[in-house]
């Protein structure tokens, strides 16, 4: 009864006004929007029409909150599904939150776009990403890898995420596609203490594009850091409390609200439920900081070397289910060391294995001036890490300054190298990115293609 008089209220309007006022014809789209959260999604998606990257990032900037609420909920279903949906046929397949890469294909990898969308959008058409994956070629398979931070403060942290996982929910170029999350996306949800735009603890911006609404975030000046605009925005007090409404809303303004709250609880959730870790069957692994660390991962190297292979695939499933999918939603993993240790960890090459707390880590990131919930890793880690996963080559982002130490080399645009592991960093300054052929046994640093991608906006 009440979508049927949703329905009529906007066939109203649209008749009857020629220039509905902004105000009215928003709260009228996000209605819509509303039913749309509620109710799984059918029809293709957008990427199927498109010819190239920029044709789809430029239909979803310019589409609607009711739109976009309907391809976020599309996402989320089929990312739920390549959960527990593995197959072995020359594609990226998935375990619960370990993706896998066939042992045969050219694989591109990013990591910390961080809002970026011109430079990943110019890369891929440069490389004919959309036509090979719909060409479906097995001699020339192409697999686009994104390794987190894909967000901050920027006007296009939610087209990007929109961009990716839009082309992830496309039928012809899911299994090509593993997106991800950082720490930006994975950072605890600490509700109503940011009074930063740019926060951690509100995923770095993607909460105030989302509540305040695209349009009206956009046309703050961020560049003349007028965030007080945005914080001003985000305080009105309807915007404070996030929380969903315990009563079915009555007014429009309730309706509208509700619905860009279900939208950013959308988007934690689909955080929740992407991998979390890459593996090809030829030694590489990615991911957006670091590996599993701390127990069960920390045995001794001689413990480690010794573990029968039954042994070591009894470790590593542990990165299969670090996230509980289940319908109470959890939004922050305070206490999933594993996870933190992957999304939040460092490199430093001072130490020999592994500094940080048992419990929360002790390196110096962090939440609000909370320590970082990751370890600090020195090269035994790595090793050991190595020794059990096979893996001879770990490519990471997350740490854009390369440490001062004699170990430490400095790579191709400000990528740089830690003895078997390269971190790399996609975001405005640095716009680079590498590929590998996933044919190659036992890869290594040496084998991986440096690529600064055109910009072209
Ligand atoms: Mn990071």
């Amino acid at each position: 009864m009440v979508e049927r008089d949703g329905a009529n209220r906007k066939t109203t309007n649209r008749g009857a006004s020629t220039t509905p006022d902004f105000a009215e014809r928003e709260t009228d789209i996000l209605s819509d929007a509303h039913s749309c959260l509620s109710k799984p999604a059918i029809e293709p998606t957008t990427a199927s029409l498109c010819s190239s990257a920029k044709e789809l990032a430029n239909i979803i900037r310019n589409r609607s909150f009711a739109e976009s609420a309907h391809a976020l909920r599309r996402a989320f279903e089929h990312l739920v599904e390549c959960r527990t949906e593995p197959c072995l046929d020359g594609k990226a397949t998935q375990v619960g939150d370990l993706a896998l890469l066939p042992p045969k294909g050219r694989v591109f990898l990013f990591s910390d776009l961080e809002g970026n969308i011109e430079d990943v959008v110019s890369a891929l058409d440069e490389h004919k990403f959309l036509a090979r994956m719909r060409a479906n070629d097995p001699d020339d398979q192409v697999f686009l890898c994104i390794l987190g931070d894909s967000i901050d403060r920027s006007r296009s942290s939610s087209v990007l995420m929109e961009f990716l996982l839009e082309l992830k929910s496309t039928p012809e170029f899911s299994r090509n596609i593993i997106i991800l999350p950082g720490n930006h996306e994975l950072s605890m949800d600490v509700q109503g203490l940011s009074d930063k735009p740019g926060d951690a603890r509100n995923r770095l911006g993607l909460r105030d594009e989302v509540l305040v609404g695209r349009e009206s975030y956009q046309s703050i000046d961020l560049a003349r850091e007028d965030t007080r605009a945005v914080a001003s925005l985000c305080h009105e007090p309807r915007f404070r409390d996030y929380r969903p409404f315990q009563e079915p809303p009555t007014t429009d303004d309730d309706r509208a609200h509700e619905a860009r709250v279900g939208m950013w609880l959308l988007f934690n959730d689909i955080f929740q439920v992407l991998p979390k870790m890459i593996m090809s069957g030829n030694g590489l692994c990615a991911a957006h900081a670091g590996f599993p660390a701390r127990r069960p991962f920390s045995y001794p190297l001689e413990v480690a070397t010794s573990l029968t292979n039954e042994e070591k695939h009894e470790v590593l499933m542990g990165i299969t289910s670090l996230t509980d999918i289940s319908p109470e939603r959890s939004r922050c993993h305070p206490f999933n060391r594993t996870l933190d240790d992957i999304s939040w960890s460092d490199v430093d090459p001072t130490i020999d294995d592994l500094q940080g707390a048992p419990l929360v880590g002790s390196n110096k990131r962090g939440v609000g001036g909370v320590p970082g919930p990751g370890v600090a890793w020195g090269y035994r880690a790595l090793e050991r890490f190595s020794e059990i996963s096979g893996a001879t080559l770990f490519i990471r982002g997350h740490q854009a300054e390369a440490p001062s130490h004699p170990d430490v080399t400095p790579l191709a645009n400000g990528s740089w190298r830690y003895k078997t592991c390269v971190t790399i960093n996609s975001s405005r300054n640095y716009s680079s990115f590498v590929s590998l052929d996933l044919s190659i046994q036992s890869p290594g640093p040496e084998h991986l293609k440096f690529h600064t991608p055109l910009i072209d906006i």
